[in-house]
């Protein structure tokens, strides 16, 4: 009889199942960069804001389920940073830290 009840109880608690769900926001430091001068400063931030406003922010989902018992969800946010520092990469074609205005009127150019 007892056994009965353990196992009916330990079936309960294996259908009722279990979820879990967590969103991280993950921000990265802000990549250090200089603009040659101001047209090419305003130029840099006028087309990030515009390809921002265009994109969708990359999203990362981990889904962990074992049928009926556990299932557990994780979703990574990038912060903003992370698409400060993807524009500056694409950018600074030469890499030097320095963004200057034809780099940023070529940025300006791109198809985002
Ligand atoms: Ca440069």
């Amino acid at each position: 009889m007892n056994e009965k009840i353990i196992i009916l109880a330990v079936s309960g608690i294996l259908l009722c199942g279990c979820t879990t769900k967590s969103i991280v926001y993950q921000n990265v430091e802000r990549t250090r960069i200089e603009f040659e001068n101001d047209a090419a400063a305003r130029l840099f931030y006028e087309t990030l804001s515009k390809n921002s406003a265009n994109q969708k922010t990359t999203e990362s989902t981990t889904t962990v389920h074992i049928p009926i018992i556990y299932k557990s969800e994780r979703k990574v946010v990038p912060g903003p940073n992370a698409e400060f520092n993807e524009a500056v990469a694409i950018c600074d074609a030469n890499k030097d830290g320095r963004i200057t205005e034809a780099e940023a009127r070529t940025y300006a150019n791109l198809k985002p």
